[in-house]
């Protein structure tokens, strides 16, 4: 068995982090990058989240920014014919303040049908406290259009006058950056019986050089603060009505009660950790489901199987299930930043597993303790491939075609 080497001072610092995040948090959620996970998504993009955030706005820590990503890999040639929300969609963050499993509130978003590949779509969005009639609130915005010029257009962003809420919709560089390949291949020499550290080694990108769907908003904290004072957790949900009928005009009619598609909190759970057999019914399942155990048995098999102590299993089920797979952010920590180029390590620290931001480097947090603290380097794709914006939402803008031969940024 090949050993990998330990920095102490790395893992003292990962251990202090987790400490204090244990003390803070009843229980984090597992979210995870989850780019076509399962069947069910990876043949309806529209529904597919690929990562959720939920971070403090580091220029002003009384707003929280919330995001949720969707279809992936958009290549930047194509964006136009495929830059478009899924006007049958619920987009959904689901607001848990309360220190259980169950969700206490929510922010629904909508899209209008696109009519044309050159006019906004219009998203509606309903914010926390819509069930209540005095506490309706319902806004519109319009997404931003897509272009094939060497500059993209830049980002629409809509203020609500009387919340103060800002939102954002449409495309943008896909901030999630992994080694799916060299995962992949670590993995297997784990299961093999042969844990070989160098199939980490690739530093490429999987994500590099693509585009996704993304929707941002900002809020005040206030807005999400419940009976467990500063901390919220988030679990991002798309839902798809039951049944879909094709017309003969070629459009889908959806009808009955909407029902879950994707969801998304902590990076990783099901793309790494949920059996094959098992995606489809992690993706449709609730952060209740987590809670209740439903998953909890399919999980400690794949982290023992991947050779992870009883220590650092429980540490990753209090993030995954024990809870419910929330993204859960204490507001009350400040934020400076949105993690570009920081490590778990980097002094001030205070993204994922304390919420994520847009920066950090979710799969070295998780590998570290996966591997039983021995990954220091994670998966040496140590940053985004470009710069993000540092002004909400705080993603860079999308890849744009390039005018002449040069490299596309495409790292697979
Ligand atoms: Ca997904
Ligand atoms: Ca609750
Ligand atoms: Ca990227
Ligand atoms: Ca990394």
């Amino acid at each position: 068995m090949e050993k990998f080497g330990i920095n102490k001072t790395v893992a003292s610092t990962f251990i202090l982090i987790l400490a204090l995040i244990n003390m803070l948090l009843p229980a984090l959620p597992a979210k995870a990058a989850d780019h076509a996970e399962s069947t069910s998504v990876s043949g309806d993009p529209g529904a597919d989240i690929g990562d959720v955030f939920a971070f403090l706005n580091p220029n002003d820590n009384s707003k929280v920014v919330l995001a949720i990503t969707v279809a992936g890999f958009i290549v930047p040639a194509e964006q136009v014919n495929l830059g478009f929300f899924s006007p049958d969609i619920i987009y959904r963050f689901e607001i848990e303040n309360t220190g259980d499993s169950i969700p206490d509130d929510k922010i629904d978003i909508t899209f209008s049908q696109q009519t044309s590949r050159t006019q906004p779509q219009t998203a509606t969005i309903k914010l926390p406290g819509f069930q209540t009639p005095s506490k309706k609130t319902i806004f519109f915005a319009p997404t931003t259009v897509q272009t094939l010029n060497p500059a993209a257009n830049p980002f629409v962003i809509t203020t609500h006058q009387s919340s103060g809420v800002r939102f954002y919709a449409g495309l943008t560089d896909d901030p999630f950056y992994f080694d799916i390949v060299g995962f992949s291949r670590f993995s297997a020499s784990v299961l093999a019986g042969n844990p070989d550290g160098t199939r980490l080694q690739r530093s490429r990108d999987s994500f590099a050089g693509y585009n996704i769907h993304t929707i941002a908003i900002e809020v005040p904290a206030s807005m999400l603060r419940g009976s467990a004072g500063s901390i919220v957790g988030i679990n991002g949900v798309t839902m798809r009505r039951r049944s879909a009928t094709r017309q003969n005009n070629g459009e889908v009619v959806g009808t009955g009660d909407y029902v879950i598609v994707d969801r998304g909190a902590t990076p990783a759970v099901n793309t790494a950790l949920i059996p094959f057999p098992r995606k489809n019914e992690f993706n449709a399942a609730t952060p209740v489901d987590d809670a209740n155990g439903v998953f909890a048995g399919s999980i400690v098999a794949s982290l023992t199987a991947l050779g992870t102590n009883p220590t650092n299993i429980g540490i990753l089920a209090n993030i995954a299930f024990v809870n419910g797979d929330y993204l859960r952010l204490d507001m009350s920590t400040p934020n400076r930043s949105a993690g570009f180029g920081e490590r778990a390590t980097t002094p001030g620290y205070t993204g994922f597993p304390n919420g994520r931001r847009t920066g950090d480097d979710t799969i070295d947090v998780l590998l570290f303790f996966i591997s039983n603290h021995a990954l220091t380097l994670g998966d040496n794709v140590n940053s985004n491939e470009v710069p993000l914006g540092n002004a909400f939402p705080f993603f860079a803008p999308p890849h744009q075609p390039f005018e002449s031969p040069a490299d596309d940024r495409t790292r697979n």
